[in-house]
């Protein structure tokens, strides 16, 4: 029987990496010309088009959402040509014609925020990947490259700046209150860096000077009431810049490199060719709105777009399966950029915990995929942890085998070789290959199998002999559509330390692990040895070891490797909460010790202490375990979080006081001191002290920044004081019309750990200041209560079922956002049985859902099979 929930959908194609083609057409010019209008903008494309290869196909263009209004070729109308689909096809003979259409488009209609759109009342565009084909028609794929020459005209009072890529060549005025700018970029470039802006902005201005002695005009462009919170921006945007040149001799190459920050905007930033375009969020900043994290996040995103300026623009994909060629290699500098501003260790430490809290996830459950995929329906599904953050560990491993000379090498050979084309993951590893003179063979499977491998290493030494052997095994799991892996080359790092006088017994040596099983022996051994195994996170990986919680809390206090010593901490904190979420308590003493020792050692950056004594988030504990019960997790995780707040409570308050009258500073030093004193006051709040919320209120109110303000309002929001309640309104009605802090609010009430927080959210979505259409808001409320275990969990399943009931409302506007919310739910596996049938039934509503998305029907199929 067929009725309308269980009749077939038709199933999206499928775009396969072996079915990749060169181009049957070039483009190698492209001249645009913009008649822009919020509800009409008429846009005419000039397109050289040249015929590649020996075959007789027809032109065949890419189009998506627009009206046709004409086509010529060559100057004479066409009359041939016809929509397929909604490609545009125009026969052609001979090899070499110019092809000119005209179409119309709506961008104050365009929700789905791809293409040109409004935001705020400026026009801005966002093309990667497919959107220049919502803009015009156009082979809208990497691999074709083309200079622009760009025209564009407005009305002058309403939209007085005019930018687009490259340099600007022309402007002026027409007679009926309209201008036009004309630029060029002379770097032939694919269309999904195409990037236009037209509105009322203001510009902070400055330059740089390259080490050749080229003056660039920097300019960051916002709304005016927003041009005093741009300085970090453009300061970061100069270190970034001199950065490149000095670590990868890479410099700026046009006369001129534009920043536009706009509200409304799918994900971070966007690297188009001399105008990248920016979600304010990672833009504006100052001490009363920005934290600390946000001014570091904004310094890492115009680093990561600048960088693309080579890694990405220079040297661009082939095709979207190449797409961690630029993504992983570009988060690889910024992330080497970030460590050098400050500490390199918790640096580390911060990319490992979004590491595993965003890719060993996806690389565990029904969405996992290869560093470079073999397949896709929908290309914007594949902007990943596993293409960004897997892909930049996997080029951290080739500079940790080759070493730093020999890969700087690999990456001028790289660029050098590479230079306007379009290239591919295999181009890049042979530069290492033949840079580095290594065989990386083996090392390519990293690119090919999904799943983090998972490595078991046990320490064998008799007592009074000088041999310790350490044996390592590895097994890389399966994943769907993936089993029997390989074994792959995974770079180890490791040391011998005595257990009793806590000195090396061994240098720290880099082993290679090849084989599914290995043998290393140590022949320095004088005293029982303990391993500090896996230092710097040398390898993406999931060690198992058999190291006791002695052994661990041994390495927590003198590893010398401050990455290895936070990780035997977080290690002992994990076995303890597994134990307790499992067996429902377990023994605290060994954290409670370690957590002091670590607040006592007066030797530690205070920013290192503030990570190493934070508790691995719910989420982690739970992919720990088989099956995930998260009210079980809470409560250990709470329980413990107590103890420590209550056993180690003149410590916290203790550091609660450091340097809490001085004022704000954006220095190492103070940031540090800032993260502990926020760390200590979630544990006194964890701790239930008679006194801890008028303590975090008084954070609160005498705050002169964002990030005491903003911790403060975090340890407030988890309980149920009246201060609690003041603190919101205090906040809300602050900063009533600054969208960025309001986003905040929203998202700190949505991360709260109240068993009424479901509830909550709920009504917090019919609030007068949430709306779906801004993806910020959206992902504030929506995305932050996905990842909050306890509430989205809640018994009996309304957290699910609001979350499908949000992402098929957002489906309907912007299908790229909403289906970047669906991972949570596609966990359903991993939960109890009662769980994961409630999510399940949920997934199984979207996919019987008429008319959703290929993005949405893509990610929820996939959860359902996988
Ligand atoms: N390259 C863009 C991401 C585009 C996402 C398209 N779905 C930003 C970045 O990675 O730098
Ligand atoms: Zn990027």
């Amino acid at each position: 029987m067929t009725d309308a929930l269980s009749a077939p959908i038709a199933v999206p194609a499928v775009t396969r990496r072996e079915e990749y083609r060169a181009p049957e057409w070039t483009v190698p010019e492209t001249a645009l010309d913009f008649v822009l209008d919020p509800s009409a903008t008429r846009v005419t494309a000039r397109l050289s088009v040249r015929r590649n290869g020996a075959h007789d196909a027809p032109l065949v263009l890419d189009g998506a959402g627009q009206r046709p209004l004409s086509v010529t070729v060559d100057g004479v109308a066409a009359d041939d040509w016809r929509i397929e689909g909604e490609t545009l096809v125009v026969p052609l003979p001979g090899d070499d014609h110019v092809v000119e259409t005209v179409v119309e488009i709506a961008p104050d209609r365009n929700t789905q925020l791809m293409g040109l759109y409004a935001s705020g009342g400026n026009l801005c565009t966002q093309c990667e990947a497919e959107g220049f084909r919502r803009i015009t028609y156009f082979p809208d794929r990497p691999d074709v490259l083309s200079t622009y020459r760009v025209r564009m005209r407005a009305d002058k009072a309403r939209f007085p700046v005019l930018l687009a890529n490259g340099d600007p060549v022309a402007q002026g005025d027409g007679d009926d209150g309209t201008h036009w700018a004309e630029w060029h970029d002379p770097f032939p470039k694919p269309s999904y860096l195409f990037a236009l802006v037209a509105g009322d902005l203001a510009c902070n201005a400055s330059t740089f000077t390259t080490r050749s002695g080229r003056t660039v005009a920097l300019g960051i462009y916002v709304r005016a009431n927003d041009l005093p919170r741009t300085d970090h921006a453009m300061h970061a945007l100069k270190l970034s810049m001199a950065w490149d040149e000095k670590v990868y001799g890479r410099e700026y190459d046009l006369d001129v490199f534009n920043i536009v920050a706009v509200d409304d905007f799918n994900f971070g930033a966007m690297e188009n060719k001399g105008l990248n375009i920016f979600n304010s969020r990672y833009i504006l900043a100052d001490p009363d709105t920005a934290t600390d994290y946000d001014y570091d996040a904004i310094a890492a995103v115009v680093a990561h777009e600048y960088f693309h300026n080579w890694s990405g623009n220079r040297v661009t994909c082939r095709d979207w399966f190449q797409l961690s060629l630029k993504e992983g290699f570009t988060v690889y500098r910024d992330q080497q950029f970030s460590a050098d501003q400050g500490s390199a260790a918790v640096k580390r430490i911060e990319d490992v915990r979004s590491l595993r809290a965003a890719q060993f996830p996806e690389d565990a459950g029904p969405l996992a995929h290869p560093v470079r995929p073999e397949s896709y329906i929908e290309i914007g599904n594949f902007y990943t942890a596993t293409i960004y953050n897997k892909g930049a560990e996997l080029i951290r491993m080739l500079s940790t085998i080759l070493g730093p000379d020999a890969f700087r090498a690999g990456s001028d050979l790289y660029f050098a070789r590479f230079d306007g084309t379009a290239a591919t993951c295999e181009d890049f590893v042979a530069c290492m290959e033949e840079a580095g003179g290594v065989d990386l063979t083996q090392f390519r499977r990293w690119y090919a199998q999904a799943g983090t491998p998972r490595v078991s290493a046990t320490l064998d030494h008799q007592a009074g002999s000088a041999r310790a052997t350490l044996n390592l095994g590895q097994k890389v799991p399966d994943t769907p559509g993936q089993t029997g892996k390989a074994p792959q080359v995974l770079p180890l790092k490791v040391r011998l330390f005595g257990a009793e006088t806590g000195r090396p017994l061994s240098d720290e040596q880099l082993v290679l692990l090849t084989e599914p099983s290995m043998r290393v022996t140590f022949e320095t051994v004088t005293e029982r040895p303990v391993v500090s195994l896996n230092r710097g996170f040398s390898a993406p990986v999931v060690i198992e070891s058999d190291r006791s919680a002695a052994d661990l809390a041994f390495l927590a206090r003198h590893d010398d490797d401050p990455f290895a010593r936070y990780e035997a901490m977080q290690q002992l904190m994990l076995d303890t909460l597994v134990a307790a979420a499992v067996e429902g308590a377990a023994d605290h003493e060994g954290v409670i010790a370690a957590v002091a020792d670590t607040l006592d050692d007066p030797g530690l950056d205070p920013a290192f202490v503030a990570e190493a004594v934070l508790l691995p988030s719910e989420a982690f504990v739970g992919d720990q375990l088989s099956v995930v019960d998260p009210d079980a997790v809470f409560r250990a995780r709470e329980s413990l979080r107590r103890d420590l707040g209550r056993r180690l409570e003149d410590r916290w308050r203790l550091s609660l006081t450091a340097e809490a009258g001085a004022p704000y500073a954006y220095t190492p030093q103070a940031k540090g001191a800032r993260r502990l004193r926020n760390v200590a006051l979630g544990y006194v709040a964890a701790s239930q002290a008679v006194d801890a919320a008028a303590l975090a209120y008084a954070q609160f109110a005498g705050a002169d920044n964002m990030t005491d303000r903003q911790g403060a309002l975090t340890a407030l929001v988890g309980g149920t004081s009246d201060e609690r309640e003041t603190a919101l309104d205090v906040f809300y009605n602050r900063y009533a019309g600054n969208g960025l802090v309001l986003d905040k609010w929203f998202q700190t009430q949505a991360l709260s750990s109240r068993d009424d927080t479901a509830a909550l959210v709920a009504q917090l979505a019919r609030h007068p200041d949430f709306s779906l259409a801004n993806p910020n808001r959206a992902r504030a409320l929506v995305g932050a209560f996905g990842v909050n275990q306890r509430a989205f969990h809640v018994a009996g399943g309304a957290g699910y079922r609001w979350l499908v009931d949000q992402l098929l409302a957002l489906d309907a506007l912007n299908p790229q956002t909403a289906a970047k919310l669906l991972p949570p739910l596609g966990r359903w596996r991993r939960f109890t049985p009662d769980r994961a049938a409630l999510m399940r039934a949920e997934l199984e509503r979207i996919v019987a859902r008429p008319g959703i998305s290929k993005d949405l029907f893509e990610q929820a199929s996939k959860s359902l099979e996988g």
